[in-house]
């Protein structure tokens, strides 16, 4: 898609370069003037003696040569002509920032460091056409000033869950590379599988790094009943820490204690308050048997492992996770009792005593790592039970973490689920998407991401060190589908890492992305391709009765076919030109041509009812997570499918749903039917009745029908139950309809006695 202008000159072609690169560059400057000729014979040149130059000026090399196929000299003799110059400048201020100056001569890339120098020849090679293979490239005059927003750019990998090989850990690699980001969190143990070797623990490989089977699907209670495992030896480890650190990456390496640790005591039972046996688990979740805190043998093999990882790994940062651990085998453990008792540990109106010994653990911890000169990071539950002194907190649950922690002048690193867990889906159509954990994460919705939040002032806001994405892979079986989950959510992470705040817009960023994807196609990478599909926005008119239908494309100049009655478009289908003003039911299907090839069909049912598109209040309001396009999403004429985060249902939490449908006018009607969706797991339950109310004044209701339903039962399965309820047919202007909700959590619930969930959607009425 990238606008390549190929032109002849003294026989070779010629290819502009353009600066629309991602992450955004703060300050690009174009001079008037000849440009600069990139060519085969244009060389490369760094200071004698600085390897780390050197290494940029070979990858840069590199990095042209994918594009273009001819390999730049690199040299250390000083040029001024056809020259692409490397060097540290000592004057930009930030050790990440650089300068690009292009003019007809020569391409000069300073830095205060070599990692500054890094990012400008990543801005470098992402200015070049990704493919432009045997041309001249052409290069405008600038001056390009640049330096990153955050010091801290992670981007996260789960290999507990799932494992991949050493050569797809550096494929990641050169990924994170692509995007500027500096800090690769590598979590290597789980209940699932550990993953690094440790010599003073064979069996923590031997055993934990192998289970017996894997569940299908999301804890079916079916298993594939094939082993799975995997680990990385701590050569190999070493060979991904120096091919990162050529890429200015560190790596930070997870143990994640003292929850998530079901693989190691299963190659050491010694460590758990029960003594086992565990098993590597075969399901994901969160698990009851975490290590002993009360077993002093148990504490000393956990710093015995980090003193292992610590001398592998140079990163200042150890991430010790700390995150999902149940206090519930502590609360019986004689041994961990004990300790409470001997630590004079006491509950009070914050913590239970246990959470408190949780604190415990961490803390000893973090005297362990930083007596050997390093720092922790822990997830957020390392807040509860107080802080470890020196801890840099990951806020994932959420922003609140990291707020309190900033306001404990601890640093943070805010990853947030709602934005950056890329193991969420990116489409609303998951049905066509690969198994997922659930969630609804598209791309526009990383990019909105600001990682420091408004209630933080002042000083407290320079806490915030940085953000990161992260990506869990209970679902991602193969690396391939890794890249899927990755790319292109990664660029707009990037550009959250990267750019200033004032400086991004989503429409300029869609507008960059086509160079980048040209580089992502070139490296046949698996990237996700819904920016290629139509998009579409709809829009409510319950004045009159219409649904408005806003479809566009991220190439404005593609053409979008469509149908309305269901059948696939062809080339010759209609045109979309203008927004489709829609009060009758359709089977929307949309789609655009790129030569022969197309994109993902959208397809979208609408079927009204005679209460569709009409005005619709509620008495009282969803839950603020789940309001989506408010009341009109209850009869806009779409159902929701068995994702509840889609926008499709609303989500009620601890009341009814009380909507009251204005018919416009009188209207006979016999049935009214809607549906609920339930996930019994994350505490949405069913409907327990509902009744249905008439009126022609809006002010005095008469009852028509009512409904009870039965709550839902332990065995009951998760899917979307639809209800219908017939009745003696009235004319009616105003229709009521009140839903009621399941008012606690039944006892079988593990959050028995909490407020119930429900989600509802599409009344329809008839
Ligand atoms: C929570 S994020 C977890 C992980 C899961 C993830 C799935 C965090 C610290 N813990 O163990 O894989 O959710 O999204």
């Amino acid at each position: 898609m990238a606008a390549i202008m190929f032109s002849s000159c003294n026989g070779s072609k010629k290819v502009n370069a353009d600066y629309d690169v991602i992450p955004k560059p703060q300050k690009i400057t174009l001079h008037k003037g000849n440009p600069f000729i990139l060519s085969q014979s244009t060389k490369i040149s760094y200071t004698e003696g600085n390897k780390k130059l050197e290494n940029v000026a070979n990858q840069l090399s590199n990095y042209i040569e994918d594009a273009t196929g001819y390999k730049l000299t690199t040299t250390t003799s000083p040029e001024d002509k056809n020259v692409i110059i490397l060097d540290i400048n000592n004057s930009i201020e930030n050790k990440e920032g650089y300068l690009i100056n292009i003019n007809p001569n020569l391409i000069k890339i300073s830095g205060s460091t070599e990692n500054g120098v890094f990012y400008g020849a990543q801005t470098l090679r992402k200015s070049i056409p990704a493919v432009a293979q045997g041309a001249a490239i052409e290069l405008a005059s600038v001056n390009i000033e640049d330096a990153p927003r955050f010091s801290y750019r992670g981007m996260h990998l789960d290999v507990g869950r799932h494992t991949y090989s050493v050569d797809s850990i550096k494929r990641y690699i050169d990924i994170l590379a692509l995007h500027n980001i500096n800090n690769f969190h590598w979590h290597l143990t789980d209940d699932q599988g550990w993953r690094i070797e440790i010599k003073k623990y064979p069996k923590l490989t031997e055993l934990g790094s192998i289970r017996k089977k894997t569940t299908i699907g999301r804890n079916s209670g079916d298993f594939d009943n094939k082993p799975y495992g995997g680990f990385f030896t701590q050569e190999e480890i070493k060979e991904v820490i120096a091919y990162a650190d050529e890429r200015f990456i560190n790596v930070i390496p997870e143990i994640d204690l003292p929850g998530h640790m079901l693989a190691a005591l299963h190659a050491y039972p010694e460590y758990g308050c029960t003594g086992g046996p565990y098993e590597v688990s075969p399901e994901f979740g969160v698990f009851d048997d975490v290590i002993c805190a009360g077993n002093e043998d148990a504490m000393v093999f956990l710093e015995n492992v980090l003193e292992e990882v610590i001398e592998l790994f140079p990163s200042q940062y150890i991430h010790i996770g700390g995150d999902e651990c149940p206090k519930t085998r502590w609360a019986k453990c004689p041994k961990c009792q004990k300790l409470i008792k001997e630590l004079g540990i006491k509950k009070d109106s914050k913590h239970s005593a246990e959470e408190y010994l949780q604190s415990y653990v961490i803390n000893r911890m973090e005297k362990f790592v930083n007596s050997k000169g390093r720092d922790i990071i822990g997830w957020d539950e390392t807040l509860e039970g107080g802080l470890a002194p020196n801890a840099t907190v990951m806020s994932w649950r959420g922003m609140g973490g990291g707020i309190e922690a900033a306001k404990q002048k601890h640093n943070v690193i805010m990853t947030p689920g709602g934005y950056v867990y890329f193991d969420h889906y990116q489409s609303l159509e998951t049905d066509l998407e690969p198994l997922a954990i659930g969630g609804y994460t598209p791309l526009d919705r990383v990019y909105e991401f600001e990682p420091v939040p408004a209630t933080l002032e002042g000083d407290e806001r320079n806490y915030v060190i940085g953000c990161q994405a992260n990506l869990w892979t209970e679902y991602i079986k193969t690396f391939s589908q890794v890249e899927y989950m990755v790319m292109p959510r990664i660029a707009a992470l990037s550009e959250v890492q990267w750019t200033n705040p004032e400086d991004k817009n989503y429409d300029d960023f869609l507008k960059r992305l086509p160079n980048l994807v040209a580089i992502y196609d070139r490296e046949n990478y698996n990237y996700a391709k819904h920016i290629y599909d139509v998009r579409a926005q709809y829009n409510t008119d319950t004045e009159n009765g219409f649904m408005i239908i806003d479809l566009s494309s991220l190439d404005s100049t593609k053409e979008i076919r469509y149908t309305l009655d269901g059948t696939e478009p062809t080339q010759s289908s209609e045109l979309y030109t203008e927004p489709l003003k829609i009060n009758k039911s359709i089977e929307l299907r949309a789609c655009i041509f790129y030569g022969d090839k197309k994109s993902r069909t959208l397809s979208q049912s609408i079927n009204l009812s005679k209460a569709s598109l009409k005005p619709i209040t509620l008495a009282s309001q969803p839950n603020k997570g789940y309001t989506f396009n408010g009341a009109i999403t209850l009869n806009d004429g779409m159902k929701g499918n068995q994702n509840y985060k889609t926008g499709r249902w609303l989500g009620f939490a601890g009341n009814d749903i009380d909507a009251t449908i204005d018919m416009k006018e009188e209207t006979e009607i016999s049935k009214c039917s809607f549906s609920t969706l339930v996930v019994k797991g994350d505490w949405i339950m069913g409907a327990t009745g509902a009744t249905i109310s008439v009126s022609n004044d809006g002010k005095e209701f008469k009852t028509v029908a009512s409904k009870k339903i039965d709550i839902l039962t332990k065995d009951d399965k998760d899917q979307i139950y639809d209800y219908t309820i017939d009745f003696e047919p009235v004319k009616a202007k105003f229709v009521k309809v009140v839903i009621n909700s399941t008012p606690t959590l039944p006892k079988w619930h593990s959050g028995a006695g909490s407020p119930a969930f429900i989600f509802v959607d599409e009344i329809a009425i008839d």
